[in-house]
């Protein structure tokens, strides 16, 4: 019962994703231009920057130890999505400010890992060899909008497994994955990696299941295979270039997911700054006993695969991605590792709007999942400009926030920056757009314009 949505999704009775109908209720929230995503599948189109992404990378996970798979439909149950994972109920994730919702049992999925359990159950089977696998699919979120966040990307998920037979000791199990860790190329990148393996609150051992020895092991074996990662994609991103670029560096910091512990992001240094790449993590040992694989151990990542393509072909905008202007697509037809050459920025032109909340809603970051005094989130701030600017816009930021000193009553300004990555927007066009938004952000959102 967000206000966002008032009138759209759910008046419909089912919402169809390629001819399976999922009946709407009060949770309802994915609209039809996010659903339009579903059908591109750009990471499979031959020669698009992120199908070149995704087969560099899989050639580092390689047959026969793992398999690499595609998984081309996104609409999950909650359970694959949150519960299978060990969300908690309240955890933010699950609000429908940030996650599209077909209904109150079925979502897109916000990230790979949501296929985590059925992957693990596929590997309890003797015909199937593989001691790990890579999985790539698009997922979806209500997000920010700017050059790095765009609310459909792709994820690439990975996992390794190790057995652990009844009766095998820690030191013995941990000499099995040191063993596995010898054989992975070493590399002279420069590395930060400032923090124990394991803290033992927010990263402690999961002591009832593994070993220290163990953990170390699989941690060291988890942070080699993804440095190596980096190292083929800078090189290959080297190659490309014609300047010489800056040597590759690479920071390990500390995180938290609910389904992996002690648990990991990755960070790469480009153009100047520190770019999160990916998080992973030893799998928590629950998830691998509930699906059917209680006699292994290992670690799972999760990378986003834009980021990655971003930084290998030089590309500086996220939405060119779905671009089908043949002055993109055409620039990656040999299939080869390119330097994106821009073809013209077009003008920016940025609208303020700005607006006193409804005195029933507060703004805030912890958005309730449903029931309740419906916050002002910044996603649906983000969610109207989608709906009405579609891919003309570059940012959106929050520029102003005011609270009136005698009314209490809260004002906010955010500033669009409209930019078309296609053609120069005229005057006629933006002022269309940016009125549509302010006619939406009053009609759904309550909101009196100032
Ligand atoms: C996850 O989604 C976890 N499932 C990753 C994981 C898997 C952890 C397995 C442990 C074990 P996170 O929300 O941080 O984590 O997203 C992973 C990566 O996706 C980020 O590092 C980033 O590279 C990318 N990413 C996240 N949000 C966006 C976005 N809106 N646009 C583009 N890329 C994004
Ligand atoms: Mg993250």
């Amino acid at each position: 019962k967000s206000t966002i949505d008032a009138k759209s999704p759910q008046e419909e009775k089912v919402t169809n994703v390629e001819g399976k109908a999922y009946p709407t209720d009060h949770w309802t929230n994915a609209p039809p231009n996010i659903l339009s995503h579903v059908q591109r599948r750009i990471y499979l189109q031959e020669n698009h920057p992120l199908h070149l992404t995704r087969k560099l990378i899989e050639s580092q996970f390689p047959a026969p130890t793992y398999g690499n798979y595609t998984e081309s439909f996104p609409v999950v149950s909650t359970e694959q999505n949150f519960d299978s994972l060990g969300f908690p109920p309240d955890h933010p994730g699950r609000s429908r400010t940030d996650t599209y919702y077909l209904n109150e049992k079925t979502v897109l999925r916000t990230h790979t890992s949501a296929h985590q359990a059925d992957y693990f159950r596929r590997m309890n089977n003797d015909a199937n060899k593989e001691e790990g696998y890579t999985v790539v699919a698009d997922v979806y979120r209500r997000d920010a909008i700017d050059r790095s966040h765009y609310p459909v990307f792709h994820q690439m998920e990975g996992a390794r497994l190790w057995e652990r037979p009844e009766g095998m000791t820690a030191t013995e199990s941990a000499a099995r994955i040191w063993k596995d860790f010898e054989k992975l190329p070493s590399h002279g990148v420069e590395v930060e990696d400032p923090n124990p393996v394991t803290h033992p609150v927010r990263n402690p051992l999961q002591s009832k299941y593994h070993s220290q020895e163990e953990v170390e092991a699989l941690v060291a074996h988890l942070k080699r295979t993804l440095e190596n990662v980096f190292v083929k994609i800078f090189s290959e991103a080297s190659k490309a270039a014609n300047t010489p670029q800056d040597p590759l560096k690479l920071r390990w910091v500390e995180a938290y997911f609910p389904f992996t512990s002690p648990s990991l992001e990755l960070e790469v240094f480009w153009q100047g700054d520190w770019l999160e790449v990916l998080g992973c993590g030893v799998i928590k040992q629950d998830l691998l006993n509930n699906s059917g694989v209680p006699g292994r151990i290992g670690w799972a990542f999760g990378l986003g695969l834009e980021r990655i393509a971003m930084l290998l072909f030089n590309i500086p905008d996220i939405r060119l991605f779905w671009s089908t202007d043949a002055r993109f697509i055409s620039q990656f037809s040999d299939g080869k590792i390119v330097q994106f050459q821009p073809f013209s920025k077009y003008p920016e032109c940025y609208k303020d709007v700005a607006f006193w909340l409804s005195s029933a809603s507060t703004s805030g970051t912890g958005a309730s999942a449903a029931g309740g005094a419906v916050p002002f989130h910044d996603n649906d701030m983000m969610e109207i400009v989608r709906n009405c600017a579609k891919d003309i816009v570059e940012d959106v930021k929050l520029v102003d926030e005011f609270v009136h000193p005698k009314t209490g009553r809260k004002s906010l300004c955010y500033r669009i920056n409209y930019r078309s990555l296609e053609h120069t927007l005229t005057n006629k066009e933006v002022n269309d757009v940016h009125e549509k938004v302010r006619t939406s952000l009053k009609e759904s959102m309550g909101v009196e314009l100032r």
